[in-house]
């Protein structure tokens, strides 16, 4: 990541995959917030792609244990075709939700580019969900509880084959951090799968440190660093503008390490930022909040250093 860098902010205003209202109200926080003035400020060129369109969300009833799936796919295709837009012209996307079933589209996209430069994908997941429900599983056939079992192949036809192979990511291509809300069948398909997971209770154990150095220690130069950063990864103290908080999460602080570890690597390529819900936030502080730890992770104290 160097000042020549490109970002291309991706607004997708939807709640398409979600249980609360909100998320689509995200990318406008963001921009409330300042998120392309304060990079532009720090060197890059910022530009801002505007919002995506697709369906309003219709509220229905899950169909077969899914919820609003022809909506989930027209607001994915619209991402996989920016992000991979994005890419193709040499820029960094930044995709601002919007809930996170959109990771769908969004890693999709870079996994097929990444396999085209013959990079190794790595994905980092902040969460305190692991996000790897399929319809059979799970309890609320919300969509953004799907998104990582989709990329890893399995969940509906629809879903799944994006990035031109059946698995848009390998078991061992993503790490997830701040996890503290499992249910019981995803408990399962971590152990089938032998997903890398760092819970709380590993933070707790290690600290943030040492969990994102075991995180991101083979990372290399062939390395394109995916971040899919769900803002209910941190503790609602910190971030009250989400619609599915759980308690005791990261600080601000661990996640402020969590993102200059990241951005240590030099390797960021590829950036989520959903699930912001401005209207259970308070005088945008989540959103603000969001920013701050978006700088640190696009390098910001690598630069006064
Ligand atoms: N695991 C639950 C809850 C959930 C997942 N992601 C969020 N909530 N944001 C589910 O519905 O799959
Ligand atoms: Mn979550
Ligand atoms: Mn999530």
């Amino acid at each position: 990541m160097t000042n020549t860098t490109t970002l291309e902010l991706i607004g997708a205003p939807t709640d398409v995959g979600a249980s609360v209202r909100g998320a689509g109200m995200g990318p406008d926080a963001l921009r409330v917030a300042d998120l392309p003035g304060v990079l532009a400020r720090m060197g890059f060129t910022v530009r801002d792609a505007g919002n995506l369109h697709g369906p309003a969300t219709p509220w229905a009833a899950p169909q077969e244990g899914l919820r609003h799936l022809a909506e989930v796919v027209a607001w994915n295709r619209a991402v996989y075709e920016s992000v991979d837009a994005a890419l193709g012209a040499g820029h960094t996307p930044l995709l601002m939700g919007g809930d996170h079933c959109l990771a769908i589209g969004s890693i999709s996209a870079v996994a097929w580019h990444a396999r085209q430069r013959k990079k190794k994908l790595r994905v980092i997941w902040l969460d305190a969900h692991t996000d790897v429900n399929t319809n059979t599983t799970s309890p609320s056939g919300n969509i953004h509880g799907m998104p990582v079992a989709c990329l890893l192949g399995h969940g509906p036809a629809a879903l799944t084959g994006w990035s031109g192979e059946q698995a848009a990511i390998e078991p061992d291509g993503i790490r997830f951090i701040g996890i503290r809300s499992v249910d019981s069948e995803e408990r399962e398909a971590i152990r089938d799968q032998g997903l890398r997971v760092f819970d709380m209770r590993h933070v707790d154990e290690n600290g943030m440190r040492l969990t994102m150095a075991d995180a991101l220690h083979d990372v290399d130069e062939e390395t394109h660093l995916h971040v899919s950063f769900d803002l209910d990864c941190l503790d609602p103290d910190y971030a009250p503008g989400v619609g599915t908080g759980v308690r005791g999460g990261p600080t601000y602080r661990e996640m402020q390490l969590c993102m200059e570890m990241i951005a240590d690597t030099g390797r960021l390529g590829s950036l989520d930022v959903v699930e912001l819900n401005p209207a259970l936030d308070v005088r945008n502080r989540t959103a603000e909040v969001a920013v701050e730890l978006i700088e640190s992770l696009f390098g910001k104290s690598t630069l006064v250093r």
